[in-house]
């Protein structure tokens, strides 16, 4: 607006008395109507009008409609007050004793009162009365959240003194994490962006368990706290349309506008909330910004001639920050004094009354307004963009300073002015201990916040730890995959859409199965569900679907049970996680099965897998297709040879690389035993193939051992003179170790036992476990891993070859306790047939093989020269390069 000039202002007056008399006689809502019907008169005349998303730097709620809050303002200053010294003083004492445990300052104070008039008016704890509010608090805001748990009762003073001191269980934690304190803190969220996308598909994970008639989660809000530099992470705002198309008017967002992250600036020139103003709100977000607190209101409205504004929207966020990392005089000087009529505006206030003039952030007035507005909207979540200081209270110790991010110290001097600010009852020969200050139990204040908490129904944040225990269906129900498949050649995916299948039939959990797919489903051969099952959409489907007149058409349907996230593994991931902690969140156990491209999984969304172990989720994770030779015409971006080295990492991911339908039914039945029914916080990688060839039977007997990760599949043929040697292998590349055996048997005559290892990364942490049992028990009699347990009796050199890389199987070496060669696909994955891709990376049966006989001739059971000869038998190329060098 600034750039077009006024030819005409009589001519503009006109109009504007005429918008005027509108707005004061037939209101805002008749205004808008005239201004978008003139909009679009002038759009459809041909005039381009581009759309612009941002309002005037002011705002959103005009002084004359805010929503007056209800409390006791004097009373919640108190408390406030007490809860930001005691939330500085925490970080202060640690970082007096030591440096190393670090802490965080300056954002509390930036929030303080943002989070305060939620805990004190709008936050339900669960209760009969309330299922409870969510709310996603920013991670380096926790300092002020145990301050506010500390008056509140929750936390002892000697808990505030062992802030990040978390081994031993007795501390606080650095930051929200459901692990360390799991009757605490309900959502991790440091990782900067994974709230915000979280919190939105929280809020339509709980429209899906209402409209599916499973939980009532009507009435209850969603409210995720953000820094704005956080913004910039592409998962804060990757997944805000997504709010907008599902109407989630229970998702409130609130951005800490305090123009700052750690370096520096935001937008040192430019304007953050204008920016994301314009990103909300032209995805459609309802967007309510708090740029000024109380004390400019009376300025504003002398601001006939728009000259404040035009002050406001000039001066960038660079400007702002250093505005306040000063003071009442260099703000007249430098702000106002840009234009003498402003000078005027402000000549009979004192620097300190221009000092006062607050920002919105730091106004409960107006922040109580934004809020009771955000939870009154319907149809569309609210984005609160509130304008605070970094810092705020610091003074010389970092006040709007740059520094101020990492600032956890502060001189006598900045604490002294900091008590006299925020007027603490501590005297000044106290002040050198920067003790915590809680007032008597029985004083107003101590009464005024119990009476709070009581109207709100409880503590917040609280988690729980367990729901009703679910019946799990045995084994038997899963009886045709226990069998031999005969001639039927299926995949380990068919296996597993099969089972899924008798599961959403369970008469005791099918209905909390929640089968969830990124745009997947024809790839896994689970297009059967969509009619079966119908597929989630808010609004049904108002469509005729094209395939309409097919068996198995694409129904979108209000209480669908499928998860269709589209081309969106985060957002899957997301929605996962809040089926998966649901019966923390909601009281209600679901069971997630989220399937997809192994390659974009724990690579593409790895942060939230550690967040959602963080979570204690419970559910199953799905790679499909998996495998670096078995995926084999997609080439290098897709053929998965790394996934469960990542899923291993995650310390309550339980991880399985099945080769038989069999193995994924004894795996699927007890990790359901295990999570829904046990209620064990673990949750479960299955990486699913896409190759076909027939299923054995079940050993007799192997359940056990399957689940453990190892176990005695074929003994190797050959009298007891033959050499003996042991092949391990897991997914489709067992069954080249069971062809090498062959081989073996055939061309040597050695006797080859195989063993079918569903889980290495399982065996490796049985191992870890009992080789430390050992060590600190070196008197008693030492325990066996389970893959020494299972070697023991069985002489000869081990092999051991899968689709992934070596150092997958290579974890077992210390308990495998002989020769020990592992084959692998390490290198980057291409295209082509199978064969030649297992060639290619010298995992197929002829190096398998090579690599048994070289173990037997190196412990002089077979002469060298049969290495030699398989070699030349089997036509390996010994020259070409390594293959992952090329
Ligand atoms: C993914 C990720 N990257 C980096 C960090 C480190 N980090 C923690 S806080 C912070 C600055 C935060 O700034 P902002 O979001 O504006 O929050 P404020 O403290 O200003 O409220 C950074 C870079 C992190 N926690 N997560
Ligand atoms: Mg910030």
């Amino acid at each position: 607006m600034a750039a077009l000039p006024d030819i005409d202002p009589q001519e503009t007056e006109e109009w504007l008395d005429a918008l005027d008399g509108v707005l004061q006689i037939e209101g805002p809502q008749r205004a808008h109507y005239i201004l978008e019907k003139l909009i679009e008169k002038a759009r459809r005349s041909g005039a381009y009008l581009p759309y612009n998303a941002t309002t005037a730097y002011i705002n959103t709620i005009p002084p004359g409609q805010e929503e007056p809050s209800p409390g006791d303002h004097e009373m919640e200053h108190r408390l406030r007050s007490y809860i930001r010294w005691n939330a500085m003083a925490m970080v202060v004492r640690a970082n007096k004793v030591s440096s190393e445990l670090g802490g965080h300052i300056a954002s509390f104070a930036s929030a303080a009162t943002l989070y305060d008039v939620g805990f004190n008016h709008f936050w339900h704890a669960p209760s009969e009365q309330h299922g409870g509010d969510l709310v996603f608090f920013q991670g380096h805001s926790s300092p002020g959240v145990y301050a506010r748990a500390y008056l509140e009762g929750r936390i002892s003073e000697d808990q505030l003194d062992n802030f990040r001191q978390e081994v031993g269980g007795k501390g606080l934690a650095s930051y929200p994490h459901p692990w360390l304190m799991p009757n605490f803190w309900q959502f991790p969220t440091v990782s900067m962006g994974l709230g915000p996308i979280q919190a939105i598909y929280q809020a339509r994970f709980m429209k899906y368990l209402k409209d599916r008639g499973l939980v009532d989660t009507d009435h209850r809000k969603v409210w995720a706290f953000m820094g704005d530099g956080e913004m910039d992470e592409p998962e804060s705002l990757g997944a805000i349309s997504l709010a907008v198309r599902e109407k989630l008017d229970n998702l409130i967002f609130v951005v800490n506008c305090n123009l700052q992250r750690l370096d520096g600036p935001v937008r040192g020139n430019g304007k953050i909330i204008q920016e994301l103003e314009a990103d909300f709100r032209g995805a459609g977000w309802n967007v309510i910004k708090v740029i000024w607190g109380s004390y400019w209101d009376a300025l504003i409205a002398r601001d006939t001639a728009g000259l404040l504004l035009k002050r406001m929207e000039e001066a960038v966020d660079g400007e702002y920050q250093v505005f306040k990392s000063k003071d009442g005089a260099y703000v007249r000087k430098h702000f106002f004094g840009k234009y003498q009529e402003l000078l005027a505006m402000v000549a009979n206030m004192s620097d300190d009354d221009i000092w006062r003039l607050n920002r919105g952030g730091h106004d409960p007035h107006k922040i109580y307004a934004a809020y009771a507005a955000a939870v009154k909207h319907t149809g569309q979540p609210t984005v609160i963009l509130a304008k605070t200081i970094k810092g705020y209270g610091m003074g010389e110790a970092g006040e709007g300073q740059m520094i101020t991010h990492q600032q956890k110290k502060m001189g006598t001097t900045s604490i002294k002015a900091f008590r006299d600010r925020f007027d603490i009852p501590i005297p000044d020969d106290k002040l050198e201990e920067i003790p915590f200050y809680k007032p008597a139990e029985d004083s107003p204040e101590m009464k005024y916040l119990r009476e709070r908490v009581a109207a709100l129904g409880g503590s917040v944040p609280q988690r729980r730890t367990k729901a009703a225990p679910l019946e799990v269906p045995p084994l038997s129900v899963f009886e045709p995959l226990l069998a031999a498949s005969g001639e039927r050649e299926i995949s380990t995916t068919m296996a597993f859409v099969r089972m899924l299948n008798t599961l959403v039939k369970d008469k005791n959990i099918g209905k909390q199965v929640v089968p969830i797919v990124p745009d997947e489903s024809r790839t896994f051969g689970m297009e059967g569900m969509f009619r079966q099952l119908g597929i989630y959409s808010s609004v049904g489907q108002l469509y005729r679907p094209e395939d309409a007149d097919q068996l198995m058409y694409y129904k979108e349907d209000k209480s669908g049970q499928i998860l269709q996230e589209g081309i969106n593994e985060a957002g899957a991931m997301c929605s996962w996680i809040a089926a998966a902690t649901s019966y923390s969140t909601h009281g209600v156990s679901m069971i997630p099965f989220f399937i997809f491209y192994s390659m974009f999984g724990f690579q593409r969304i790895g942060d939230l897998a550690w967040a959602a172990g963080d979570s204690r989720a419970r559910g199953f994770l799905l790679g499909g297709t998996a495998g670096r030779t078995t995926l084999n015409g997609e080439g290098l971006q897709h053929e998965d040879g790394h996934s469960h080295i990542i899923a291993g990492t995650v310390p309550n991911c339980v991880s399985y690389d099945p080769t038989f339908s069999y193995e994924v039914a004894v795996i699927v039945q007890d990790g359901l035993r295990r999570m829904v029914k046990e209620q064990e916080d673990v949750f479960y990688y299955v990486t699913l193939m896409n190759e076909n060839y027939a299923h054995p039977a079940m050993p007799q007997g192997a359940e056990a051992d399957i689940l453990k990760g190892m176990y005695l599949f074929s003994e190797g043929k050959g009298d007891k003179k033959a050499p003996r040697v042991q092949l391990l292998g897991s997914g489709t590349i067992l069954r080249e170790v069971i062809a090498a055996a062959e081989l073996l048997h055939e061309d040597f005559g050695v006797a080859a036992n195989v063993w079918s290892c569903p889980s290495f990364n399982e065996l490796g942490r049985d191992g870890m476990a009992v080789e430390r049992w050992n060590m600190l028990h070196p008197e008693s009699a030492p325990r066996k891993s389970h893959v020494e347990a299972c070697l023991e009796r069985h002489a000869g050199p081990a092999v051991a070859a899968t689709d992934y890389v070596r150092g997958f199987a290579e974890q077992i070496r210390p308990y495998v306790k002989r020769s020990y060669k592992v084959l692998g696909t390490d290198g980057f994955g291409r295209s082509d047939f199978r064969s030649q891709l297992r060639k290619f990376f010298e995992v197929d049966r002829h190096y398998v093989a090579v690599a048994a006989l070289k173990a037997l001739a190196e412990e002089g059971k077979v002469p060298a020269g049969s290495v030699a000869q398989a070699i030349k038998k089997y036509g390996i190329d010994t020259e070409r390069p390594s293959p992952w060098l090329v």
